[in-house]
């Protein structure tokens, strides 16, 4: 059984792929008012290619009383830990909690509130975003990579991904995966914030991006992550070019007015900074003008 909490983006996309292939999935709602909304709408609907299919997935609220033996934790970063908490004595014995969440910073968060679980972490490059409450649209095929720092032995279930067309791989270094990741957003996200502009029109700050970059590599080399640091630059030229188009989710987040992941983000980076000695002024400065930013916005900071 997939128990899967969040009925977003992810968790959508997760969700509707397992059950397609007929594995059991449980999803894990908010409230009881949010399971009535479910049950009103009938399930979970994904647009695949222009192509709405509706999946009626099973749902509870976190207080049911079954136990849970596999969590998909497909909520944001910030939500993690006290979404694990509530959860934490519905865990069975030698249970597993497979962390979806970007940036870095919540999967320690989650593994101290749940001692005895096992957690698997992800980093995917799927794309998919809300379209309507309960309905989700697939906007990019992608890759996730799970692994688990503490023991290399990759999970039997990885046979229900492979079944639901999940592209993943099982990563011996998925932390370094996450720390690459994060640079990248670190590195585009918070520059498309300041400057208001989709990704593209990064390639008018050269200096900033290139600062940046150097800064960043320094750090994931300090972090001993030297490996997700290779190429950096040239990794970040070649996104902001593939997206030129788009919007960072970090833009996206702050028109809309929504919680940024940054405390994940920058915030992780200029901590690990800290703890390190390092002096990294162009990260630290891009960190306090987006704080700024956010706080002029009336967003959280945090
Ligand atoms: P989302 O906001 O669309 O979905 C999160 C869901 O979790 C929401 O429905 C929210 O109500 C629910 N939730 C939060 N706390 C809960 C709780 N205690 N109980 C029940 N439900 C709860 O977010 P998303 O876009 O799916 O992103 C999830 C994570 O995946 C983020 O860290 C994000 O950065 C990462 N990610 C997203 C994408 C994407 O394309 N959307 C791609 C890669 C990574
Ligand atoms: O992941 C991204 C995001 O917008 O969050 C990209 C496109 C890589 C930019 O950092």
């Amino acid at each position: 059984m997939w128990h899967i909490l969040g009925a977003g983006s992810l968790g959508t996309l997760w969700a509707t792929r397992l059950a397609r292939a007929g594995c059991p999935v449980q999803l894990i709602l908010r409230d009881a008012q949010r399971l009535r909304s479910y049950q009103h709408a009938g399930g979970l609907t994904l647009i695949e290619q222009g192509r709405a299919q509706r999946y009626a997935i099973a749902a509870q609220t976190a207080d049911h009383p079954q136990p849970i033996q596999r969590l998909l934790l497909a909520c944001k970063a910030y939500d993690a830990a006290a979404a694990v908490s509530q959860l934490a004595p519905r865990l069975a014995v030698g249970a597993e909690i497979v962390l979806l969440q970007n940036g870095l910073g919540s999967q320690e968060e989650v593994a101290r509130c749940a001692p005895q679980a096992r957690c698997i972490v992800a980093s995917s490059t799927e794309g998919a975003f809300r379209q309507a409450d309960f309905q989700v649209v697939f906007a990019g095929h992608g890759h996730t990579w799970l692994g688990d720092p503490l023991d290399v032995q990759p999970p039997a279930w990885l046979e229900d991904l492979r079944q639901a067309g999940i592209a993943h791989d099982w990563s011996l270094d998925v932390l370094s995966r996450l720390w690459r990741k994060l640079a990248l957003n670190c590195a585009i996200n918070p520059l498309t914030v300041l400057h208001d502009c989709r990704n593209g029109g990064l390639l008018e700050h050269p200096a900033q991006v290139a600062c940046l970059c150097s800064e960043l590599s320094e750090l994931l080399h300090r972090c001993g992550h030297g490996t997700a640091a290779e190429d950096l630059h040239n990794d970040v030229l070649r996104v902001i070019h593939a997206t030129a188009a788009n919007y960072s989710s970090m833009h996206q987040d702050v028109r809309q007015r929504r919680r940024t992941e940054i405390a994940y983000l920058l915030g992780y980076a200029c901590n690990a900074a800290e703890r390190h000695q390092l002096q990294l002024p162009h990260l630290q400065d891009l960190y306090s003008r987006l704080l700024s930013h956010l706080d002029a916005h009336g967003l959280p900071s945090h």
